[in-house]
């Protein structure tokens, strides 16, 4: 630690396991000194060397030569931090990476804790609270259009709109405390009306905002969609028509499929969790019965169920018993094997469930089938491409919008006190506040950081 009682803090930065190259991070008052310490290579020295340099050399361990790598160095507060740092790159694979590790921790660093780095951007204002967590989010990324969006997140597109929106609210709660000191009768009837339509605003934008909860969540956790329907309807050749791979067994034996599948797909380049499960219906054998218990468990817990009929055959009452179980907001009817012949009984279930018809076997159909997916999983087309809130925004902005509610209420009420709807401001204020981190408290970057690897 030096006289300004921050610590300097070091971490292996890339993944474990083979690869080409690992990069130790090293970032805080003391940087530079540990450089000097450990490093050999050319002079001069790399305290005395400009940042955004970089150099050739080797880095001494306890035992002799760490590693042979190069040295980045970074002055404040040109860097991640903001703080003096450097980096370095020695080779990958299990062992080096740590030799130097070591050598750093030796020279005066301590080890970091996850998510510190990024935690240090936020406290130097290098990002708020809203882009750090666009840094998680892209390196969870799991799909281009995840990382699209998270870039954006980074970048400052949400902030900005999270931002604007403090600034109205603002506006409107100080608009209303300016008439605080007046009496009811010098009070202009336009002000008022004028922060009811400020107010108005302020609430669509929120909706809009709360809109893009849906799309967020798909982006960052991926949707689930499980196939059920009864036994030998198809539900493993959509699986891997699907995929584009023999992934599940297919066999004319009704009961092939005894456990649940999963298989990770991307439609539209959103990340999608594709559960095959066991045919549906009475069965004596414990296995199946177990799969059966299993493919239930899955239709309560995903995002959409796509219920799978077959179509060459008479219509079965069975289905639609179970369909009474299925919430119709969350469930496709796939009507499969429509190259053989398609049932007309089945088109009397149209009008009341959303229907796709497909041949599995053939991949025909299946665009339309996943146009469909998307549109139930709230995915919206015409919506041209936006940041999208995390579960932590949402649960801060309806928050933060009932106070904006309220506050209007008390507005439009003639009896009441607007120094009470100024305060539902204040309290929305304070609200949004902590999302992008103008207000926050250690346990709520606790939580946030957490979630980090170490070395981020
Ligand atoms: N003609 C035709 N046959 C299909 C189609 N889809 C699946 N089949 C056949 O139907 C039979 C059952 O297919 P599966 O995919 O194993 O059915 P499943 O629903 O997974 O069956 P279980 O695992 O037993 O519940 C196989 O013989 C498939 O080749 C289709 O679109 N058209
Ligand atoms: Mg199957």
């Amino acid at each position: 630690m030096t006289e300004s009682g921050i610590e300097t803090i070091a971490a292996i930065a890339t993944a474990p396991g083979e690869g080409a190259v690992a990069i130790v991070k090293v970032s805080g008052p003391e940087s530079l000194a540990i450089a000097d310490r450990i490093f050999r290579g050319k002079s001069p020295l790399p305290s005395l060397r400009p940042g955004g340099s970089f150099v050739h050399g080797l880095i001494e361990g306890q035992e002799g030569v760490a590693d042979e790598v190069i040295l980045l160095i970074y002055r404040a507060p040109h860097s991640y931090t903001r703080e003096d740092a450097i980096e370095i790159q020695g080779h990958g694979g299990a062992a080096a990476a740590k030799r130097i590790l070591r050598s750093v921790l030796a020279s005066g660093a301590r080890m970091a804790e996850p998510g510190e780095f990024t935690k240090r951007a936020f406290l130097s204002g290098r990002i708020d609270l809203v882009q750090a967590e666009a840094v998680l989010d892209l390196i969870r990324a799991r799909t281009d259009r995840a990382a699209q969006s998270a870039l954006e997140q980074l970048r400052g597109s949400l902030s900005e709109a999270f931002n604007a929106l403090y600034d109205k609210i603002l506006t409107a709660c100080g608009d209303i405390e300016s008439t605080l000191d007046f009496s009811e009768d010098e009070i202009p009837a336009t002000l008022i009306n004028d922060v009811t339509e400020k107010l108005k605003d302020i609430g669509a934008e929120f909706k809009t905002l709360l809109q893009s909860w849906d799309e967020g969540h798909i982006l960052r956790d991926g949707a689930s969609v499980v196939i059920a329907g009864r036994p030998n309807v198809g539900k493993s050749t959509l699986l891997n028509a699907l995929l584009g791979k023999e992934r599940a067994i297919v066999t004319p034996i009704a009961g092939t499929t005894r456990d649940t599948i999963e298989e990770q797909l991307a439609i539209d380049g959103y990340p999608v969790r594709i559960i095959d499960t066991a045919g549906l219906r009475e069965s004596s054998c414990l296995i199946e019965q177990d799969g059966i218990r299993r493919t239930k468990t899955m239709l309560t817990q995903s995002d959409l169920t796509l219920y799978m009929i077959d179509g060459s055959l008479p219509h079965n009452q069975k289905d639609d018993v179970i369909l009474t179980t299925l919430q119709k907001h969350k469930t496709i009817v796939v009507v499969n094997k429509i190259d053989i012949q398609t049932n007309d009984t089945i088109k009397t279930l149209a009008s009341d469930w959303s229907v796709r018809y497909i041949s599995a076997f053939r991949s025909e159909g299946l665009e339309g089938l996943k146009k469909c997916i998307m549109q139930h999983l709230g995915i919206r087309e015409e919506v041209p491409h936006q940041s999208t809130i995390s579960e932590r925004h949402r649960y801060l902005l309806v928050s933060a919008h009932k106070d904006i509610v309220e506050s209007s209420k008390i507005l439009a009420d003639s009896n009441a006190d607007p120094a009470l709807a100024a305060s539902r401001l204040r309290m929305a204020l304070e609200t949004l506040g902590s999302v992008t981190g103008r207000i926050y408290h250690e346990e709520l970057l606790n939580n946030i950081f957490s979630r980090f690897c170490i070395g981020k």
